[in-house]
């Protein structure tokens, strides 16, 4: 199979609410929807996402669209590819830029479950059927607000709820919400915002039933992370450390951490990704899929994944209208019962809704491989 011709569409989505982290403010979300055309005429979708201010990681859509157009695409230019998971080992030669890096290798698994008849789920040996989904809520303005939005994601069904915290807004929140719903899965996200002088505060964290602590410490803290583990019982999950399988590795031997937050589009990919999930399983790594905000083709990428039955713990995989007034795709994703359905076409599963692509396209590149 050879890629023919790749179109990039710049969207710019406004989010529903702006959604607060410990790094900023973010009140619309800026990706890319890459279309590539197979020498057999298989379209296969990909979604870019990263940010428009480097705050997560080092990309941004801008640069990671660059580096797709400059360096990656010229890779597989001509290239007759024969597997999906060939394209992370070809793309190795170009170091870093796992957004740019995973938004073609994504489109190329779509082109390959295509084209063998297969829903992607299938293809990457998930099991078709309902996902159960968490939902990432955001720093609030004040606790009130954060209990209703709480109870209005119950109320839909999510049944894990994850909380963004910063130093001063942390064990009040956490209280709270414990006191209010003593059952709930709940978990915290620091996105990196403390340091081994919070010890105290980590420590209070750990006496209310978490089910785990995401990024509580730097990007690349291993050794860091490691020294708090040894200190608390609640799991700590890394997320912004892991680029790839050997983070993981890095992370199990270390023991930094016994969760891994696997992202797509932060390791790479979907080869890596499943590489890190195997890992993961073998090592008795708590394993499971956040998010990036994604629209509906990203969004149908990440279920396809959270479909393996070792990502059993709910990812941030929530419904198309949890961040979106309109999503791209023609059947958005719904939650009934606290699940999500994973598609039964075949590839990704979803067709973009072309009317809607257009409201959010800033523009858009055509790009002729041949
Ligand atoms: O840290 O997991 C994170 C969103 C953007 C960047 C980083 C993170 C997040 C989320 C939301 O937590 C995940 C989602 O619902 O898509
Ligand atoms: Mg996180």
């Amino acid at each position: 199979m050879f890629v023919k011709e790749a179109i990039l569409y710049h969207l710019e989505m406004p989010l529903k609410e702006p959604f607060k982290t410990s790094y900023g403010e973010m009140s619309s979300k800026s990706l890319c929807i890459l279309k590539l055309t197979s020498s057999d005429g298989i379209e296969g979708y990909g979604e870019l996402d990263a940010f428009s201010t480097p705050w997560y990681t080092e990309e941004t859509t801008d640069t990671a669209a660059m580096i797709v157009q400059a360096h990656l695409l010229p890779l597989i230019r001509n290239v007759n590819l024969q597997t999906a998971d060939q394209v992370n080992h070809i793309f190795k030669v170009i170091r870093g830029n796992e957004m740019a890096k995973s938004v073609i290798e994504t489109a190329i698994w779509d082109i390959f479950s295509k084209s063998e008849k297969q829903s992607l789920s299938t293809y990457l040996g998930g099991v078709t059927g309902d996902i159960s989904v968490g939902v990432s809520i955001g720093i609030q303005s004040s606790l009130d607000e954060l209990v209703d939005t709480v109870q209005n994601y119950i109320n839909e069904g999510y049944t894990r709820v994850k909380l963004k915290i910063k130093p001063g807004y942390d064990i009040e929140p956490v209280k709270k919400i414990r006191k209010l719903f003593p059952e709930l899965l709940l978990m915290v996200d620091a996105n990196s915002a403390y340091c081994r002088d919070d010890i105290q505060t980590l420590k209070k964290l750990d006496q209310y039933n978490l089910a785990m602590i995401e990024q509580p410490f730097g990007v690349t803290d291993f050794v860091d992370h490691a020294w708090l583990q040894k200190q608390i019982q609640t799991p700590i999950c890394l997320d912004e450390n892991i680029r790839s399988l050997n983070d993981v590795k890095q992370a199990f031997e270390l023991r930094s951490a016994k969760a891994i937050n696997i992202k797509i589009a932060r390791v790479g990919g979907l080869d890596e990704a499943l590489k890190i999930l195997n890992f993961c399983y073998e090592n008795g790594l708590i394993a499971w899929c956040g998010g990036m905000f994604e629209a509906g083709i990203g969004r149908a990428h990440n279920i396809a994944l959270a479909s393996r039955s070792e990502l059993s713990f709910p990812g941030d995989i929530s419904a198309s209208n949890r961040y979106f007034s309109r999503d791209i795709i023609l059947d958005e994703f719904t939650i009934k019962n606290g699940k999500i359905t994973t598609p039964v076409g075949f590839g990704i599963g979803v067709e973009l809704d072309k009317f809607s692509l257009e409201t959010y396209c800033k523009r858009r590149e055509v790009i002729i491989l041949d």
